[in-house]
């Protein structure tokens, strides 16, 4: 009888020196928040396709997201967006969530939805809009108290589609004094995570354009901001890796909108498009958790990592699971990097030898390795067939048509 496929896998990482034990203790500590907004229908400008079994409210959408903690053990909270996720009684809701083994997570304002917010938001040249945008963001960081969230998620539609319909010195003026107030109400187990975006909806530029700009305002503002990295928000070409490597190197990496695409904002299924992105994020991630400097690891170890997606065509509760399948996958990968090896090979300038022992364990299979931690963890050793196989998917169909959409 051959040896099982682990017990294969656990000595050919006991020859690279790699520590098993350490590897599988950081894959179950690994928890990713899942949005609630990706429970509900959504779609493009061109069609918001309406599917069968949507969930209807808050609360259901947090009884399709513990299917998908069910199932993985990975993904304990859930992100709220205001007013999509607006509900009378938030300690209700947070009941709610605790009955289902869930928290409540980061709280997203929405500053782009409202017929005012049509020339900005915090950046309006109106003070009467800027107002409004603050307090309703203001209004979040309530509801974060209610619902026992330490995170406040801001991103901006913020921008102008021609030169000259604004001026950007002064909107970047406006966007300053409008955080600084935004800031001050926070509580000091708090953190402002400001999440920049390259175009779109605004077409000539952005407020919040960059990792540059955001990373800018979280400075001037202090220690409770930082910035939050949507995989989906960069130029084409851009190293959105190293872009993580510095955030994390200045203290100033607070979280991830894990999501792919091919083109722009495509908000796909995390690490469908390409998984080695995800795989060097958790690399430069993995390298600042070895910082001898205490500020950038505890930096790397409090990092919120959250999906943001919209599942457009695909069946909900099945997307959501297979994105947090793809990133424990990438994860996993990563940690089998042997960091001394890459050392070595740096330090004597061997450019192959340095890109080998990163890339030679992105080559790993750990199908084997993830089934043994998921054994351990008292989960489906296959979540997705798990799910599949139970009658979940067929009781919401009661739901019917026609439920939250964004
Ligand atoms: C903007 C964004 C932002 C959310 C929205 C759902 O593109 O990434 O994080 O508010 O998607
Ligand atoms: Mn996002």
């Amino acid at each position: 009888m051959g040896i099982s496929a682990y017990t294969f896998f656990e000595q050919q990482q006991a020859d690279r020196g790699i520590d098993l034990e350490q590897v599988k203790q950081q894959i179950k500590a690994l928890k990713i928040e899942t949005p609630s907004w990706g429970y509900g229908d959504s779609g493009t400008r061109f069609k918001v396709f309406q599917q069968v079994g949507v969930p209807r409210n808050p609360f259901e959408k947090l009884e399709d997201a513990a299917q998908v903690h069910r199932v993985t053990g990975a993904c304990p909270s859930v992100a709220l967006h205001i007013p999509w996720d607006k509900v009378e009684d938030y300690d209700q809701l947070r009941r709610h969530a605790d009955s289902l083994g869930l928290t409540l997570g980061a709280i997203n304002p929405n500053l782009f939805q409202e017929d005012v917010y049509i020339f900005g938001s915090l950046c309006n040249s109106n003070e009467t809009i800027r107002r409004q945008a603050v307090n309703h963001t203001l209004e979040c960081v309530d509801i974060a108290r209610a619902t026992g969230s330490s995170l406040i998620s801001l991103w901006l539609a913020d921008g102008t589609n021609y030169p000259g319909q604004d001026n950007i010195r002064e909107r970047k003026h406006r966007l300053l004094s409008s955080l600084q107030e935004i800031y001050q109400a926070l509580d000091p187990h708090m953190r402002l995570l400001i999440e920049y975006k390259f175009f779109e909806p605004a077409f000539y530029h952005t407020d919040l354009g960059d990792w540059g700009m955001a990373y800018n305002m979280a400075l001037k503002l202090g220690n409770q901001a930082q910035v939050l990295v949507d995989t989906g928000h960069h130029a084409q070409g851009t190293n959105v890796e190293q872009i993580v490597a510095y955030l994390l190197d200045e203290q100033k990496l607070g979280g991830f909108h894990f999501n792919s695409r091919k083109y722009a904002d495509d908000d796909l299924i995390v690490g469908s498009t390409n998984p080695y992105e995800l795989f060097l994020i958790f690399y430069q991630i993995l390298d600042a958790s070895q910082a001898t400097d205490a500020g950038v690891h505890q930096t790397a170890a409090n990092i919120a990592y959250m999906i943001d997606q919209s599942h457009c065509i695909e069946p909900k509760i099945p997307a959501m699971i297979r994105s947090i399948l793809n990133v424990q996958t990438q994860f996993a990968k990563a940690l089998l990097i042997d960091f001394s090896a890459v050392k070595r090979a740096q330090e004597r300038q061997d450019v192959l030898a340095a890109e080998n022992a990163v890339r030679e364990a992105f080559e790993f299979d750990v199908t084997p390795l993830l089934r043994a931690v998921r054994e351990e963890m008292g989960v489906p050793v296959d979540p997705m067939r798990a799910y599949l196989q139970s009658d979940y998917g067929q009781r919401i169909l009661a739901r019917g048509k026609g439920g939250a959409s964004w």
